[in-house]
């Protein structure tokens, strides 16, 4: 056997691999189309895989943004971010085009007072949901084009390390909760 593929390596372009050589034609036939078949059956599993990671292992809800307050051109969104995968899902940029920019930004404790931290990243842990609301995350939106009222949509575009871009329809909406100073 081994010195069988070896001929056929010696006799046939290098790019023709040995098993296709040897056959006959009905075989040749047969073997191509089992490799359409197979390429047809991989790239369909593919393409429903990466469906199923943005509509079913990964799921935000709970999303709204802040109107912005008079003399204000900032504001803040918040939303729960659910990772249904065994992978740690990572949440690493934001962007809308109603803003300038959008900052990921973490609430940490400094001398008792409440403090806005920028962070590179968000985790997502297999299994897991993580909060973006008053006291842990949220994402900061910089220099918005227009006032934000109540009723109005923003769109924000999420950039995940395994999902890839996920784009959300936010409403404006009062927070419900205590006041945040710190995002004034
Ligand atoms: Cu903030």
């Amino acid at each position: 056997m081994f010195l069988k593929l070896n001929y056929y390596k010696a006799i046939v372009p290098p790019r023709v691999i040995p098993a296709f050589a040897g056959m006959t034609r009905m075989n040749k036939r047969a073997f191509l189309f089992s490799l359409v078949f197979l390429a047809l059956v991989f790239a369909s599993a593919d393409a429903w895989a990466k469906n199923k990671n943005v509509s079913g292992t990964l799921v935000i809800s709970k999303v709204f943004v802040r109107p912005t307050v008079p003399n204000s051109l900032s504001s803040a969104a918040y939303m729960e971010i659910a990772n249904n995968s065994d992978k740690q899902e990572k949440l690493i940029s934001a962007s809308s085009p109603d803003a300038d920019q959008i900052e990921l930004i973490k609430i940490m404790r400094d001398h008792g007072m409440r403090r806005m931290h920028e962070v590179d990243d968000i985790l997502v842990p297999p299994h897991s949901v993580v909060p973006l609301k008053l006291g842990t995350y949220h994402l900061m939106l910089i220099g918005v084009k227009k006032p934000l009222v109540v009723g109005d949509t923003v769109r924000i575009e999420l950039k995940f390390a395994q999902a890839g871009k996920v784009i959300l329809n936010a409403p404006v909406a009062e927070i419900r909760a205590r006041k945040h100073k710190q995002d004034r």
